[in-house]
């Protein structure tokens, strides 16, 4: 059986490698704190018996060698980097439930035929560079292009990132042959209250939801507060309202199926005394049906063209990321409701506001989630939290599931 002993010390032990300074744990892809992380998983997995690895861009692979070399490898893991001021379950809870899984599998004794590899991947968050694209490049979405295209909010590029940080970059070895996984599990927080709020302990993901991101940036001219409000360009206000108008409407029109956030917002100069010249914003769209997130991305547009002549400004819409809803495979979820269910573990089934690395790896490989409860659904945030308790039982599963698909041809 899991030991929530040691995925307690792993997680309390990842979440100190964080930007100092921030409350909860900020660890950014290609920063000092996501190095110091990678180093400390490396030794965990070495001393637990696995090989372990980098591949070119910073996602960071422990093999526990099966008996056949030729069998596609079974993958489990999550993300090692997390927003800023985030909690330190999210992501990193799955790279140490398939850790310890691996140290129950070699503890068992009984070697697999398909090589087992835990996974912590890189860039899951979009919070430097665009999300999802360490998984992108493990999947081969993503090639050299982007390496120079791809830039943080200070210019650096992806490739630069990568340099600086000692990693190859060497895409040849990072991107994975299609028939070389047998499958990708993933367990992470639930991040919302269903499974808290069922008393259920573990959830099993059927669709994850899409999330598609937009850069939009408000063109007006600064001026003196004293400017008449029918005289001004008020890029501020042009914003606030496009933004207050969008999110009554997502409430009002989309309840329970869609969601819209505006997490980054930034005048320009940022005075008190000055009407802002310019205004950018983040725009995140969230649902689990394609025609919905169409439907907003058009909304969105129409506001940007009324604000326009409404405000005397000019904007800019620019897509920053878009992956699709997303189902997982059926058969795996299967597998591991039924490893749950033997294990006297209840489940439900439920889809993922949140998105995963799953839903890239479901686009080329068959992939799976499993969820455990997020207490009070608090994520992104220092107060995410979970009782390891609930981590060794989704370990359990996690080893059983893998185990039995082991078995499958
Ligand atoms: O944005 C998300 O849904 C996830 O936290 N990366
Ligand atoms: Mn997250
Ligand atoms: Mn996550």
């Amino acid at each position: 059986m899991a030991d929530r002993f040691r995925i307690q010390n792993n997680l309390e032990t990842l979440r100190d490698f964080s930007a100092p300074g921030e409350e909860g744990t900020t660890r950014l892809s290609y920063t000092p704190a996501y190095l110091q992380a990678v180093d400390y998983l490396k030794k965990e997995m070495e001393a637990a018996g696995l090989r372990t690895w980098e591949d070119g861009v910073g996602n960071v692979y422990g093999e526990l060698k099966g008996t056949d070399e030729t069998a596609p490898v079974i993958l489990s893991g999550s993300h090692l980097d997390t927003v800023r001021c985030s909690g330190y379950f999210d992501g990193q809870a799955g790279i140490v439930c398939a850790l310890e899984a691996a140290r129950m599998l070699k503890e068992s004794g009984k070697p697999l035929r398909s090589s087992f590899q835990v996974l912590a991947t890189i860039m899951e968050e979009g919070a430097r560079f665009p999300n999802l694209t360490g998984s992108r490049y493990i999947a081969g979405e993503n090639g050299e292009a982007q390496l120079d295209t791809l830039r943080d909010q200070d210019g650096v590029t992806l490739r630069e990132a990568i340099r600086q940080c000692g990693f190859s970059g060497n895409l040849e070895m990072t991107c994975r042959k299609a028939d070389s996984i047998k499958a990708f599990l993933e367990l992470h927080l639930e991040q919302g209250i269903r499974l808290e709020s069922t008393h259920t302990d573990l959830g099993i993901v059927e669709t994850i939801y899409g999330c598609r991101w937009f850069t939009v940036a408000v063109n007006g001219a600064t001026s003196h507060p004293s400017t008449p409000m029918n005289l001004r360009k008020d890029a501020g206000i042009a914003a606030c309202t496009l933004i207050s108008e969008l999110a009554a409407l997502v409430e009002e029109h989309y309840p329970n199926r869609a969601t819209v956030t505006f997490g980054k917002f930034e005048n320009h100069p940022n005075e008190i005394n000055a009407v802002p010249g310019r205004t950018v914003f983040s725009v995140d769209f969230r649902s689990g049906k394609p025609e919905i997130l169409n439907e907003l991305e058009a909304l969105l547009k129409e506001k940007l063209k009324a604000m326009e002549s409404r405000f005397r400004v000019k904007t800019e819409l620019t897509l920053y990321s878009d992956v699709p809803p997303t189902p997982c495979c059926a058969e795996f979820s299967k597998i591991l409701e039924e490893q749950a269910a033997a294990l006297h573990f209840s489940t439900l089934r439920m889809d993922s506001g949140a998105g995963h690395d799953a839903m890239i790896f479901a686009k080329h490989w068959p992939a799976a989630m499993i969820f455990v409860p997020s207490h009070n659904g608090l994520t992104h945030c220092p107060k995410e939290w979970t009782d390891y308790g609930n981590l060794a039982k989704g370990a359990d599963v996690l080893c059983a599931a893998i185990r039995q698909i082991d078995k499958l041809d």
